[in-house]
């Protein structure tokens, strides 16, 4: 009866022993794990990005200043100017006299993300935007591509641009990531709830700062993960995105809430229906809204912002010159 457990023990561990050596054998027959590690150098990240960073303070000039990005809709229905410049001589030539007028930096959009706006065949959008952009960047003017497509971001980026802007935030396309993380390229992150079609569906929030706030913050984590770098990316609000008239203000208002999360902020307020009937009439034609965007921009360059989205750049720029010169005196 004693030797029993022995015996027992002793099979036990012959079998341990025959089960450890069957898995050793298998191992060995296995291919070898493999361990992906990039070695490439990442790609270099435009200057017209990485100008100003958290914590340095607003200078007057030079590539630090808030940068004043023209809008260029290569679309037949945006909201206010579409299809002025639908044909290629025309966009072209409306993004040399956005330069003339101010801007710093041209971006060039092939599909309208207006309320209600039906997506567009990405063939079509990049017939729109990629002979437009590979034009602008030849004439030397720094350009970015407003486009939710991951193709289109990466066939622009390989024409020249700079920067993408991508209202989804790189939600829409579960390429865009890749396709940011690979060229370097800036990345403006947009606060997004949606597309067009169920826009103000999604306009509910108990606090908007604070959620919108949480979203975008939220979303450059996943972003990170996903291998994009911190100075890589610019973060906007989203102004008449999912939100509703006050809730614009509430945003603008909320500032430095938005800034706290500590990267570059882009406004993009330009003619947006939140601006209807202030500084102009009520009802007035969207492009009627400049001066009140141009409010906007200053209110947004003062409080350090990396730039402003505006369609028309002559009256933003006549109110960042005169802050520059207020500026210039002081110091
Ligand atoms: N708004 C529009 C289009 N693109 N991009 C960013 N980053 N932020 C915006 O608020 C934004 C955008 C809306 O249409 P528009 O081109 O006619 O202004």
């Amino acid at each position: 009866m004693t030797d029993l457990p022995t015996r027992r023990s002793r099979r036990l561990a012959e079998a341990d022993r025959a089960r450890a050596a069957e898995h050793e054998a298998r191992a060995a027959a296995a291919e070898p794990p493999t361990i992906a590690i990039d070695l490439r150098a990442p790609a270099p990240v435009p200057e017209i990005v990485t100008g100003r960073r958290r914590g340095r303070a607003p200078e007057p000039a030079g590539p630090d200043r808030t940068r004043v990005m023209g809008i260029l809709n290569v679309t037949p229905d945006s909201f206010s100017d579409g299809g002025l410049h639908q044909a290629y001589d025309d966009a072209v030539q409306h993004a040399r006299d956005l330069v003339a007028a101010g801007a710093d930096l041209v971006d060039v959009g092939g599909e309208s993300t207006r309320p209600g706006a039906d997506r567009v065949p990405v063939e079509v959008e990049q017939d729109r935007v990629i002979p437009v952009v590979r034009e602008l960047v030849a004439e030397g003017i720094a350009v970015s591509v407003d486009t939710m497509n991951a193709s289109t971001a990466e066939r622009a980026v390989e024409a020249g641009a700079a920067i993408v802007n991508d209202v989804s935030g790189g939600l829409a396309d579960d390429d865009m990531a890749r396709v940011v993380r690979d060229t370097g390229a800036g990345f403006v992150v947009m606060h997004w709830r949606g597309h067009s079609d169920r826009m103000y569906r999604n306009a509910e929030y108990s606090h908007a700062v604070d959620e919108v706030r949480r979203e975008v913050e939220h979303r450059v984590a996943e972003l990170i993960i996903l291998g994009v770098r911190e100075e890589q990316v610019v973060i906007d609000p989203g102004l008449g995105f999912a939100k509703q008239g006050v809730q614009n203000w509430e945003i603008l208002a909320g500032y430095e809430r938005f800034a706290s999360i500590g990267l570059p902020v882009l406004v993009a307020a330009s003619r947006k229906r939140f601006l209807d009937g202030v500084g102009s009439a009520a009802g007035a034609p969207p492009r009627d809204r400049d001066l009140a965007t141009a409010a906007i921009s200053l209110l947004a360059a003062e409080r350090g912002a990396w730039g402003v989205r505006v369609h028309d750049p002559a009256p933003t720029r006549a109110v960042l010159d005169v802050w520059d010169a207020w500026r210039a005196a002081r110091s």
